[in-house]
């Protein structure tokens, strides 16, 4: 019989080991990461994949999205340009974005996973 102690320590690596499986059977469901960006309008040019918040984003990716699928979970885009005032942040649901609304076309610059 496990104490407390040991029950917790067993029961965070049984959690780590289910998120890990989850991940990986959702990866196999078809390849569907819980973000796809792509370069260009239309789906064009799938140029970043993502389960959890890239945060800042690397050149290849910073100011190049121009559309977006989200397949599951709530994502923040922003452009985090100082010279641009007001900073443009959107969060966007599940569903596909073919064209980016309210003035983000190639100006996100971080993403982060808000749910
Ligand atoms: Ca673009």
């Amino acid at each position: 019989m496990l104490n407390t102690k040991e029950y917790l320590k067993k029961l965070d690596a049984d959690l780590a080991v289910k998120e890990i499986n989850d991940e990986v059977a959702a990866n196999l469901q078809g390849g569907k990461y819980a973000l796809q960006v792509y370069k260009d309008p239309g789906f064009r040019n799938l140029i970043g994949e993502f389960n959890v918040s890239p945060g800042k984003l690397l050149p290849g990716l910073d100011n190049q999205i121009s559309s977006i699928k989200i397949n599951t979970g709530k994502w923040r885009f922003a452009n985090d340009d100082p010279r641009s005032n007001p900073n443009r942040v959107i969060t966007l649901e599940p569903g596909e974005y073919p064209t980016l609304p309210f003035g983000l076309d190639n100006t996100i610059s971080s993403i982060r996973r808000v749910g």
